[in-house]
């Protein structure tokens, strides 16, 4: 009776656990407010392969939260799916000839099975998968819903393109000027696709993430500030002769009396709109050049400045210049307006392109450094202005900018902007394995949507070679599949061949868990408002422009719709950090991988799980090569030794326990809450390991076993193990004569007289007189002392509203009041 078998105690609880069921959520009781509720939810994964050493972190983790609240009686969403559309199943199906459900699926129950082993406490009645016709149906109807909003259109545009994975890739894929997914460089191609106005949020999503900072952990807030992207400016607006106006986007209008040209983006409808017919095959040549760049490329300081006049001038609405209009690959055409007024006294990469094409340079600023006409650096920096007209003399960079766009607004040249970098999402995928886009494109009435009855668009049966990219879409080749009726006239018309962007699925697969059953509505409104938002979800930093900001995106669309009413997904989020081997990332190329099966297998799941959450803070990486699994078996044993050893009877009244071991037991239940409710994790196994330890020697040379207080600390090991490891608790519990299971024991209350270390009894006096005495901690301050007086009912009942003119502390024994 020294030690128990790791792998019995699994196969003996995974089926009776099973059996009780104690996980699912209850919808009626959140819906009738009868138990506050709880929400918690970590990243579904991709299924491809079993699980990894990073699914086994995240999952340990989030089971830690999911757990306590459970005991701290919320009603818990924990709820878990399934991410299964996307490439790699596509191209596993095209490596093997095959369906690509038949990769998908089979892994899906690989890795079910594994975390059915790993002991975790989801509600699995709420399973789902975003590749099952009756969870895209309802993707297909969201994006329906959105188009309706205004919020989902097409458009023609040049587009990031992945040569290797032949499909377009949303801004937020592009890390890096290559393809987040396959690492090959980014090119740009001119394509008509669906996009999702983001930008119609960009000022919310930027402003609620004031709100979200303190609850989310990690850099994730700043990075969607980044990617959102601020700037307070001006909207500033050129006559060309013989065009319309040129309108720019300057986060400095106060330096427009230095602007001397204007440079459009190249690749702007506008330079081919206002190319003079001599300068137009110059633009065309060019262009082939621009058309191979990366933005990386383009925003380079340092490369050597290319570009081609057009032939028009426009005029400076402050000075009346004439300025000459070029075109360049510096200015790019998604960003503003796609046009800038140069200045190059004050900005380098218009002083750069100056410089080579002769143009001239004005300084409207000096900064009291060299002029950058002649030294041909650019000054950035505050300093007086000159050459400004009214700004003449001043030297407030903040007044200029108010009082340049007070003119520009007078005189009707201009106003006063927010601009962001936030570009809208494109969602269309020249792929197979995703969401049919549920348009119908018909010569006569153009884009028609498919009927909600007509729902899902399921996917024609492709497989194999059918499958490979070729830069259109695979569902073409599905002739029977593209040529439709058309919904409003019943002519001839074709289906939308491409597929959505997977990260359109899991914008909303959160939403989905409060109802996924519901063959009726993507999800049901009044459950999604009494579980929703979130309140803590787990995931990873790599999410953090992408997965995050879409999801943001989709709850305001849905809230703006009338499904929600959320503004937030959610609420607190915690990025946790990675498992990495002998100080780096796990890789095949390193040969430093570190299979979880494996794992596993040699300590058994608690093991796993407790060497993960105690190995470091959530937040921070974890190398394996520093953590010792073989001692959190020792540990786990020498707990459930303690099981074995308790020799009093279950419901023995502990109040007669021993003072000592009752005041560490309350002690340690009392700073884990606290602990968990910041989620310092790894400090809860640390408390709990003492709390162990602690009964050990109560056991051994203390009380002894049969004392009320060894029953008493042992049970609540049993329950705050079981937050991290599951079947030791469990057997632990069965060991101290409770039926299972432990994860239905009542969190241990706290008896706050055993909180407090022994205490003294202070006298507090009035003109002399004793009026209270207190019990205190030997160890108290005079102005704690003197506050806790104060605030005695006996004390303030004396005073009587009278002044108190002198307060004399005798810390930890006497208090004297003179009023
Ligand atoms: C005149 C000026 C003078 C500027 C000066 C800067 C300094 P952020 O802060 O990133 O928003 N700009 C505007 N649109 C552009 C485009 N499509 N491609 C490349 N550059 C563009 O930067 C805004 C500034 O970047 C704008 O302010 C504009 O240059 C440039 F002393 O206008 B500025």
């Amino acid at each position: 009776d020294v030690h128990y078998d790791v792998h019995a105690v699994e196969e003996k609880w995974l089926p009776v656990w099973e059996k009780l069921d104690t996980f699912r959520a209850d919808d009626d009781v959140v819906r009738s407010g009868g138990r506050e509720k709880r929400y918690a939810l970590t990243m579904f994964p991709y299924p491809s392969g079993d699980l990894h050493m990073g699914h086994a972190e995240v999952l340990a983790l989030h089971d830690v939260i999911a757990r306590y609240w459970r005991f701290r009686g919320y009603e818990v969403l924990n709820p878990m799916g399934w991410d299964s559309f996307g490439l790699p199943a596509e191209n596993a199906a095209i490596r093997n000839d095959e369906h690509p459900a038949t990769y998908t699926y089979a892994n899906i129950e690989t890795q079910l099975a594994s975390m059915k082993r790993y002991g975790l406490s989801f509600d699995w009645s709420r399973r789902l998968h975003t590749s099952d016709p009756e969870y895209y149906r309802w993707t297909q109807w969201l994006f329906l819903k959105l188009r309706e909003q205004g919020l989902a259109y097409r458009k023609n545009s040049p587009v990031n393109w992945c040569p290797n994975d032949q499909t377009v890739l949303a801004n937020e894929q592009v890390v890096d000027g290559a393809c987040e997914r396959c690492g090959a460089e980014v090119t740009k191609r001119e394509l008509t696709q669906w996009y999702f106005r983001t930008t119609a949020y960009a000022q919310e999503l930027y402003d609620r993430l004031d709100d979200l900072q303190s609850a989310w952990i990690g850099k994730v807030v700043n990075a969607q500030r980044n990617w959102i992207g601020r700037s307070e400016g001006a909207h500033v607006t050129f006559e060309v002769e013989g065009h319309e106006p040129m309108t720019v986007f300057t986060t400095r209008p106060d330096t427009l009396w230095g602007a001397t040209f204007m440079v459009v983006a190249a690749d702007a409808a506008l330079a081919t709109e206002l190319v003079s017919d001599d300068q137009r095959q110059a633009l065309e040549d060019y262009l082939v050049d621009v058309r191979k760049e990366t933005d990386i490329d383009r925003l380079a300081t340092d490369r050597p400045k290319t570009g081609v006049f057009l032939g028009v001038h426009a005029t400076n609405p402050v000075t009346g210049e004439q300025m000459p209009v070029w075109a360049s690959d510096y200015v790019l055409a998604d960003y503003g307006t796609g046009a800038i007024m140069a200045v190059p006294a004050h900005d380098q990469r218009d002083l750069d392109f100056a410089r080579v094409m002769g143009l001239p340079v004005r300084r409207v600023v000096d900064t009291g450094e060299d002029n950058p006409e002649e030294s041909g650096v650019a000054t950035t920096g505050d300093g007086v202005y000159v050459n400004s007209g009214p700004l003449d003399g001043k030297s407030d960079k903040a007044a200029g900018i108010s009082e340049a766009i007070a003119i520009l607004e007078r005189n009707g040249h201009g106003s006063g902007t927010i601009n962001f970098r936030l570009r809208d999402w494109l969602l269309s995928r020249q792929r197979y394995w995703g969401a049919p886009i549920p348009i119908v494109h018909c010569p006569v009435d153009g884009e028609v949507p498919v009927p909600e009855d007509q729902l899902p668009v399921e996917l024609p049966e492709l497989r194999g070679a059918d499958l490979k990219p070729k830069g259109t879409s695979p569902l073409g080749a599905a002739t029977d599949w593209v040529n439709v009726a058309c919904p409003a006239c019943g002519g001839p018309a074709t289906r939308d061949t491409d597929t959505m962007d997977t990260f359109v699925d899991s914008s909303w697969y959160f939403m989905r868990y409060v109802s996924p059953h519901d063959d009726t509505q993507a999800f049901d409104t009044e459950l999604a408002n009494a579980w929703g938002p979130i309140d803590l979800y787990i995931g990873g930093d790599e999410h953090a422009v992408l997965h995050l900001l879409y999801a943001r995106f989709f709850t305001k669309a849905l809230r703006d719709a009338g499904l929600l009413d959320w503004d937030e997904p959610f609420s607190a989020y915690l990025s946790q950090g990675k498992v990495i081997n002998n100080g780096r990332k796990m890789s095949k190329s390193l040969g430093n991988g570190v299979n979880l099966g494996d794992q596993l297998a040699e300590f058994g799941v608690d093991a796993v799980r407790l060497t993960l959450v105690f190995a470091s803070p959530p937040e921070d990486n974890i190398d394996w090569a520093d953590v010792s699994p073989g001692g959190s078996v020792r540990f786990l044993q020498r707990a459930w030794r303690l099981s074995g050893d308790v020799t009093s009877a279950p419901g023995v009244d502990v109040s007669t326990g021993d003072v000592a071991l009752r005041k560490i037991t309350h002690k340690t239940v009392h700073e884990i809450a606290q602990l968990l409710e910041s989620y310092r994790f790894n400090v809860v196994v640390a408390r709990t390991m003492e709390l162990v330890n602690a009964t050990r020697k109560a056991i051994d040379s203390g009380c002894g076993p049969a004392d009320p207080a060894v029953r008493e600390a042992t049970e609540a090991v049993a329950i705050l193990l079981s937050l991290v490891a599951p079947y030791t608790a469990e057997e632990m519990w069965e060991r101290l004569g409770h039926e299972p299971t432990v994860a239905q024991a009542a969190w241990p209350t706290v008896d706050p007289e055993l909180l407090v270390d022994e205490s003294v009894t202070a006298v507090v006096q009035i003109q002399g007189k004793v009026r209270a005495r207190l019990e205190v901690s030997p160890g108290i301050s005079e102005s704690d002392l003197e506050a806790a007086a104060l605030a005695d009912p006996a004390v303030t009942k004396a005073i009587d509203g009278r002044q108190v003119r002198k307060v004399i502390v005798r810390a930890p024994k006497l208090v004297n009041i003179v009023v």
